[in-house]
């Protein structure tokens, strides 16, 4: 384990997803980053074979942080704002990735498809059985989702590094939420606003015709 991860709960991350939701139903960048970044510390207490994961976590992360860190900061608070700014100001590359290879927008996108799969792995925790593997749950729910969007090789290291996964009660048991039973009971509860989040920006990039970016 690395240090630290005594006191690392993966409940506070998910905690992180219930304030992402504004009263306008927007979607906050900061707790949505916030969030990510916890998901990444903990994939990194998961072993190092995840690392080429955490690092494209990471570089995304750091992307949409140095936007939230410029003098446009404000127009990068929700996803909504981003989106309005970017697109009103020809700052999206929409066919091919050229002038704006790293748009708010589309490095949002990948993040999003990631927490789509995320919300299907936890799912699929959460009502797994007692004895069941990780690894399949991770490779199925991947297979359903973020694989295709990646190339071959990317699907090929990602599969090798699902086979360290630990048993799913192991699993459950790093999340440092408690008991297996009291880390299925944290699921049932942060899953809704995963959800949620994850909805609302669906709606959102169909709306503007944005989920194929480049
Ligand atoms: C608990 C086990 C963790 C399994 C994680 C499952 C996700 C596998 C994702 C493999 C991604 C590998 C590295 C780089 C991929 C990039 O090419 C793509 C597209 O970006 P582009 O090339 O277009 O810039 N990046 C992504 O799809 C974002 C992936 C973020 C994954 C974060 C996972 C965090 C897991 C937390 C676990 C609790």
């Amino acid at each position: 384990m690395a240090a630290g991860a005594e006191t690392f709960s993966l409940r506070e991350v998910l905690v992180a997803f219930t304030a992402c939701v504004s009263e306008q139903r927007e979607v906050r960048v900061d707790p949505y980053l916030a969030g990510w970044k916890g998901l990444v510390r903990f994939l990194n207490c998961l072993g190092t074979i995840f690392s080429f994961i955490s690092k494209d976590a990471v570089t995304k992360i750091e992307i949409i942080e140095n936007y939230r860190n410029s003098d446009q900061r404000e127009n990068y608070l929700t996803v909504q704002s981003m989106v309005e700014y970017e697109l009103a100001n020809g700052l999206v590359d929409l066919q091919k990735r050229s002038k704006h290879p790293d748009s708010g927008c589309r490095t949002f996108l990948r993040l999003h498809r990631a927490l789509h799969w995320l919300q299907m792995f936890l799912e699929g925790l959460r009502t797994g059985e007692d004895n069941s593997k990780t690894s399949v749950i991770c490779s199925e729910t991947y297979n359903a989702s973020l694989a295709n969007y990646h190339p071959w090789i990317i699907r090929k290291a990602a599969g090798v590094a699902f086979c360290a996964l630990p048993t799913r009660n192991t699993f459950l048991e790093t999340m440092n939420v408690g008991t297996a039973e009291e880390a299925v009971a944290m699921l049932g509860d942060a899953l809704p606003y995963i959800c949620e989040v994850y909805k609302i920006t669906e709606e959102l990039y169909a709306q503007h015709k944005l989920l194929d970016l480049p």
